[in-house]
């Protein structure tokens, strides 16, 4: 994953993702999940979305952690890191059901963004557009 310059976008899907990691917003720990390593270029606050009534096709779960959790979780969820549900953040037919969620970054410090899903969810997992967007 790319850490130079300005916003980021990704399109992939959870369905081959693995399936060991829980955000600790929503419940999500049944739900496969696709991870992004990205090393920040500024400190600051980054922000981290799925929002895209097109390209997401299920309900997601997003989070970060400081160290690399997979194959098994490891490190601890970033504060303020997890969102299930933003208003207005909408995937293909399920409006604020996306997510979004902003938190502070620090150059050079590696973290781990997770795509996943709720667990809930019908289906938990399936095709996701990404934006990271790094610090002013
Ligand atoms: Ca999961
Ligand atoms: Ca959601």
């Amino acid at each position: 994953m790319p850490s130079a310059g300005g916003p980021k976008t990704f399109t992939d899907t959870t369905t081959g993702g693995t399936n060991v990691l829980n955000g600790s917003c929503a419940l999500s720990d049944t739900a496969k999940e696709i991870v992004y390593e990205w090393t920040p270029d500024k400190t600051g606050t980054a922000t981290i979305e799925t929002c895209n009534a097109t390209l997401t096709k299920y309900d997601t779960v997003i989070y970060a952690r400081d160290a690399c959790p997979l194959p098994a979780p490891a490190g601890n969820e970033i504060t303020n890191s997890c969102n299930n549900d933003t208003a207005a953040c909408d995937a293909l037919g399920l409006p604020g059901k996306a997510s979004k969620s902003s938190f502070t970054v620090t150059l050079n410090t590696t973290i781990y963004i997770v795509v996943d899903g709720l667990n809930s969810a019908v289906p938990s997992n399936g095709a996701y557009f990404l934006k990271v967007t790094p610090a002013p």
